[in-house]
Formats: C-alpha cells, structure tokens, sequence
C-alpha cells in the first residue's frame, strides 16, 4: 500500500481551522522575537528511525495477541514504514535487527526504500539469542562469555551485521548486550566487563573511518542480578577505551525510577560522547511504550538539554535518533505515528526556550524565574508548528485521522490477510 500526497488533506475546513491557530501562534510568537520559520524548519528536518521491529504486535512472557495484517517480509516492514513516513514526514529512516531483517535482495530492498524516501540508520546485532544451528550458545553471555569460542562468535557476528550495514548504506552499529548474572556470585564482574572491553574493541577495529559504534546500557533484563553494561558511566568508560568512533546510546527506558536522565545527557554531550536515542517511555521498567504517554515532561527537559547541546557542544557529533518501541494492545503503526506526533511536539517546546534568558537566570540564581522559563514553553501548544512542518512536506496535518480515514489497517489486512507474523520483539 503507497500513499499519495494528493490524497491527503482533502478537508478544507482542517486546513482553514490550522491556518487560523498556525498564524495566531506565529504572530504571539514573533512579537517573542522568537524565529518561528527556524522552528518550523527544524522540525521539518527531524528524523527519526522507526525499528524494524516494532512494526508487529509486541509480545511479553505473559503472552502475545496478534495485530491482523502484520508486515512478513523486510520489504513490507519498509512499505509499512513507508506510509508512516507520508502521512508524518518524520520518519525517513529505518533501523534494521539482524538476523531479524536481513535483506534477500539487497538491490531491490535499497530501491524500495529509496522510492520512499526511507534512510538506513544504525543496523542493530543480536546476541542475545541463539540462533537455529549456531555452534555456541549465549544463554551464559556473548562478548562477556568465560569462553573464547563464545565470544569469538559474537565478535564475528556483529563484524558480519556491519558488512550488511555497509551494503545498505547505514553508516552505524548499535550493541547491546543482555550479557549479566541473575544470582550474587554468578559473575566475576571485572572478568566480564573486561572480556566486554576486549571485545568491543575487536569490533571497532573493523569499523569503517565514517561509521559510528553504539554502545547501549541497560539497568536489567533479561537478568535480574547485574548487567555487565549496566549504566551510562559503563558505557561511557566502554566508548573511551574503544576511540574515538564509539559513543553512548541512551534508551530511554533503560534506567532505574527517577533517573535523572537529561543530567546524563548534559554530561555525555559536554564529553561529545552521546551518539544517540532509543525513544519510548516507562511507568516501572523497560515497559517500551508510546513516546510522551507517561512522562512528557521529562522528555521535554531532556530535549531542552538536547537543544543547549546541539547550540553549544560542536565536540558531540550529529544525534542518531530512533524509536525503540513494542507493542501489546495499540495498532503498531499507529503508535509509532503517536510517538513521532510526541516527539515532535516535545522538540518544539524546547526549541521555545530562550536559553540565553535562561542561562542569565541561572547566573544569578533566580531559581523562580529559571522555572518560570521553562515551563512558559512547555505550556505552550506548539502543534500548529509541527502541523505546518508537515503541510509544508506534502505530509497530512492530523496523521492519525488521515490514517483512520484512508482505512489504512483494513487494506493491509485485504493484502496480507489475518495470519501474518512480523519478526522482532
Ligand atoms: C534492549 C533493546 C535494544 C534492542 C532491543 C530490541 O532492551 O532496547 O535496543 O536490541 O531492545
Ligand atoms: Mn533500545
């Protein structure tokens, strides 16, 4: 299924009644000396990955209930990727898992994505599950593994994921590893964190002179002890002794209550370590769930840290940015249209911070007037700015609603029928 531009937008009264709220907002925010046509150009240059698996009904260990119409194939993963991107215009790239999503016709795959404007970001290795005939197993760990053999396999495999990840064009690697212990004793913590160390090393030996290595952390799960890359700081430590090409990759979900993550952010920029973002959003643990569902607001002071450092650290490289979602009882496709909508409209309301006022607030500790700052821009409605950074695009001004209206879910079902199956989580 392709959607069309003209087939978009259709009602004029949405476009009058957007016309309406987009010049009133512009007008208020002008006389801000705020720059809006910048913002407006930002958020139409913001991309993010959708993961390539994350386009099915996600599972937990409780159970799984299908989506209808699922993607069976890499090239319907792109096509349904495909029609997000029309209708949001945010979601030029994709971020493949392999096994998961290696491509059978290279050729035809890097066609179909050009055809609809789709990028590969980072390709994502798996060594957290074992593979039909593979010789080794990683129940006991991969890169960290007391064994060589074990170890040696996952090198090989990530080396293999980035020579896929060439072929297609991406130009990064993201590792994470499940690699810990359930039980105090299990693991000699420094063994594993320096057989990590060794090994991340091995494969950034390979990496190509423009490419980038993500390394990922993770508090826990799937073991519920330790996690040999626990943290940012272990992975910070990590990326250092790899070089200069490896950085931190921070997921959202990965961290433990009340982790004060835009302070994590702040520190990895100031370091120009921080490669880029898993988005999703948490109530208890790595729950993988819509973007802004739970916690808007600290998406939105991580993001207002995300702006100071893309104006004032030329140290920290170009941000990757992804989604890293799963999921249980929404349509995937339009969850993932949810999330892009979310971080969009979080984006835009940190680009509403005046960091100058800010930073002189900060200096002389008017504390009250520093929150005061802040909040005026997260409790502005910014959705016409992000609606007019679609329209601009040929992209739909209510993606959900046109989504809803084109019956999009109803023709993939006529297409691929009830019994299709996508790979991934
Ligand atoms: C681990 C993780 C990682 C992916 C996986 C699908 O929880 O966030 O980014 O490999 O999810
Ligand atoms: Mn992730």
């Amino acid at each position: 299924m392709i959607i069309n531009p003209d087939q978009l937008n259709t009602n004029k009264n949405d476009i009058s009644i957007h016309k309406n709220q987009f010049d009133h907002l512009a007008s208020s925010l002008s006389k801000q000396g705020i720059e809006v046509d910048q913002i407006v150009a930002k958020l139409a240059n913001f991309q993010v990955a959708i993961p390539s698996w994350a386009l099915g009904a996600g599972g937990t260990r409780f159970g799984r209930f299908s989506y209808y119409g699922e993607p069976a194939s890499l090239e319907q993963k792109l096509e349904d990727i495909g029609i997000i991107h029309a209708l949001t215009k945010s979601a030029g790239a994709v971020s493949l898992h392999i096994p998961w999503d290696i491509p059978e016709d290279y050729k035809a795959i890097k066609e179909l994505a050009n055809s609809l404007d789709i990028k590969f970001d980072a390709v994502n290795s798996n060594t957290f599950q074992d593979q039909p005939n593979a010789k080794e197993s990683y129940k006991f760990g991969s890169l960290s593994n007391t064994s060589k053999t074990v170890r040696d396999q996952a090198i090989a495999h990530n080396r293999e994921v980035i020579d896929i990840g060439k072929e297609l064009g991406s130009k990064s690697i993201t590792v994470w590893l499940a690699d810990g212990s359930s039980f105090p004793g299990q693991n000699n913590f420094q063994t594993a964190l320096s057989h990590t160390q060794n090994s991340l090393k091995e494969i950034y030996n390979v990496l190509p002179d423009d490419w980038k290595l993500f390394i990922e952390y993770k508090p826990y799960e799937p073991y519920f002890y330790s996690t040999v890359i626990q943290d940012w700081g272990t992975s910070f430590l990590l990326a250092n002794e790899c070089g200069e090409k490896a950085y931190t990759l921070v997921d959202l979900g990965h961290h433990l209550p009340n982790t004060n993550i835009e302070q994590i952010v702040a520190t990895l920029m100031w370091k120009g370590k921080l490669g880029g973002f898993h988005f999703n959003d948490s109530k208890y643990g790595d729950d993988d769930i819509t973007v802004g569902s739970i916690k808007p607001y600290a998406l939105f002071l991580i993001f207002n840290e995300l702006v100071y450092g893309m104006n004032n650290n030329p140290q920290n490289p170009e941000l990757s940015w992804m989604i890293d979602a799963s999921h249980n009882l929404k349509d995937p496709l339009e969850d993932l249209i949810q999330s892009l909508e979310a971080i969009q409209v979080i984006y835009a309301k940190a680009l509403l911070v005046d960091q100058h006022q800010l930073k002189e607030a900060q200096k002389n500790n008017d504390v009250t007037l520093c929150q005061e700052i802040l909040q005026n821009a997260y409790l502005t409605d910014v959705r016409p700015l992000v609606k007019q950074a679609r329209l601009q695009q040929h992209g739909a001004i209510n993606p959900l609603k046109a989504y809803r209206s084109l019956l999009v879910r109803e023709q993939l079902v006529k297409e691929r029928g009830k019994h299709t199956v996508a790979t991934g989580l």
